[in-house]
């Protein structure tokens, strides 16, 4: 039977994040992409003003209509969800996971040390729920600091500091962490990829801007490489790689401030893949 992804988290209708990266992205990789809307956007929060309709109203409805027709999938990958829904992910994999499936969590919820709009202070202790059992988490490091309780440190940290918190995200009871946004030199940007036993790293270039969207770019392509069978260390290089071409594709547009031009940069995911 051949691999079925099953992606949960919001459709930004614009903006070039969530499904709407999700979906193309891993497609390109090759691997058949179920999508899970958990609400809808009119854009993502970053722009002034949205709408926002919930859907968690809808999800079991759709898991007993799955479990109707035997609907199961290889892998899960869930990212910007509502606390409400938490139980009923964790319910959804249960039910319609293959035998050995991959979970991965990106517990989208904050960056640059603030949460994302719409996010009570509890909702962290529930992402650490749904972190519980992951075959991978994609934290970045604002991220990794709510899940853990800690504060925040943006720039100065040694290794130690990095060191520390991937051992205490795997407390929480993920088999693997990969967190991103890890930066010891001005002009180099990566990810610390750590299995339980040991930490490794792997930098890019720093580009001299940030964008919207990366996170869920990084973690659509991470996604789709582990299902081509890539280690996690070689899964978290390509999607690094792919963030680095798809930001160097929108970098002179300067009005294009809302995501990144992920499609641009499509050959060179498809031809890490060896496709
Ligand atoms: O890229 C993460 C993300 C996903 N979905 C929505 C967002 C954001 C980040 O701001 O607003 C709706």
């Amino acid at each position: 039977m051949d691999q079925r992804l099953l992606t949960i988290q919001d459709i930004s209708c614009v903006g070039q994040c969530s499904l709407t990266v999700a979906l193309p992205v891993i497609s390109a990789c090759g691997i058949e992409t179920a999508v899970l809307p958990s609400s809808v956007l009119s854009n993502h929060t970053a722009f002034k003003f949205w709408t926002f309709n919930d859907l968690t109203f809808d999800m079991e409805n759709i898991l007993s209509q799955w479990k109707k027709e035997n609907i199961t999938f290889s892998a899960f990958y869930t990212g910007y969800v509502s606390e409400a829904q938490i139980p009923i992910i964790k319910k959804i994999i249960k039910e319609t996971s293959r035998k050995n499936a991959l979970v991965v969590v990106d517990p989208v919820m904050a960056d640059n040390g603030k949460m994302y709009p719409g996010f009570s202070a509890d909702f962290p202790k529930k992402m650490a729920e749904l972190c519980n059992g992951a075959d991978v988490i994609l934290p970045n490091i604002t991220e990794a600091s709510f899940l853990l309780g800690i504060e925040y440190r943006s720039e100065n940290y040694e290794k130690e500091y990095i060191e520390k918190i991937c051992r205490d995200l795997i407390k929480l009871g993920a088999k693997n962490v990969v967190l991103t946004g890890v930066s010891f030199e001005k002009d180099k940007l990566g990810v610390a990829v750590y299995d339980g036993n040991s930490i490794e790293y792997y930098f890019t270039e720093k580009l001299p801007v940030q964008m919207h969207g990366t996170g869920d770019v990084f973690a659509s392509s991470f996604a789709g490489s582990l299902c081509n069978g890539k280690t996690l260390l070689e899964s978290a290089k390509i999607a690094a790689n792919y963030v680095v071409e798809s930001i160097k594709a929108t970098i002179d547009d300067k009005d294009h401030w809302y995501g990144v031009k992920f499609e641009k940069a499509i050959p060179y995911l498809v031809k890490a893949l060896g496709k």
